[in-house]
């Protein structure tokens, strides 16, 4: 499957400000998210499943991705269109056997140094997620914030597309994209907005006029 990293939504039940994963996704969707991660550490597999394909039959009609955080087995259960792994997950070539050549397959990589650790999954992986840029809440391990200095310096090492992600805003949209990367992910610039359609239209309109 074709995938467009431009705006890159992470989604879960608790990141969701007004309590409603599917219409949050809506809303961004209308907005101009370009593809969407379900990611909810806390919720149990039956959960993602179902969380999964109540997002699937939203996404689907309108040719948007929809990855798994994580769990593999999530991904194949409910018929997601990849999975996105974290460095303590399963190695990419493992889940690439498991999920076979059309899967999309993400890693997350914080420095240049862990870009280096990863090179057996490299092959594998169809993009790279790069950060935290900026010190984030929202994941508790996310590590040290690199900036655009880090995610330049993990461009420069690979041709892979890259999504920037961790503590992004409107406002970082745009020195983001301008390290080179393919598109940046959000968590709480779009589920913690009071309007996550807004919210998610400025970072579209940002993100192009920064190309
Ligand atoms: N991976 C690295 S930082 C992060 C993840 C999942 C959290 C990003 O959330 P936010 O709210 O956009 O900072
Ligand atoms: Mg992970």
């Amino acid at each position: 499957m074709l995938f467009d990293l431009s705006l890159y939504l992470v989604a879960g039940r608790p990141a969701c400000r007004s309590g409603d994963l599917l219409s949050t996704v809506e809303a961004a969707i209308r907005g101009g998210v370009t593809i969407v991660q379900l990611r909810d550490p806390a919720a149990d597999g039956r959960a993602l499943v179902e969380d999964a394909r109540a997002l699937l039959a939203v996404l689907r009609p309108r040719g948007i991705p929809l990855i798994i955080n994580d769990r593999i087995d999530v991904a194949i259960a409910a018929a997601a269109d990849g999975v996105h792994l974290g460095q303590d997950d399963i190695r990419a070539f493992e889940a690439r056997e498991i999920g076979g050549p059309d899967m999309i397959l993400g890693l997350s990589v914080g420095s240049p140094a862990e870009f280096a650790a990863s090179r057996e999954d490299l092959d594998a992986v169809d993009y790279l997620g790069v950060g935290p840029y900026r010190v984030t809440s929202t994941k508790a391990n996310a590590g040290a914030a690199i900036g655009a200095e880090g995610i330049a310096a993990v461009r420069a090492l690979t041709s892979l597309p890259i999504v920037g992600i961790g503590g992004i805003e409107a406002e970082h949209a745009a020195p983001v994209i301008r390290t080179g990367v393919q598109g940046v992910a959000v968590v709480s610039a779009i589920c913690g907005a009071s309007d996550p359609e807004a919210a998610a239209r400025v970072l579209a309109a940002e993100i192009a006029s920064a190309r």
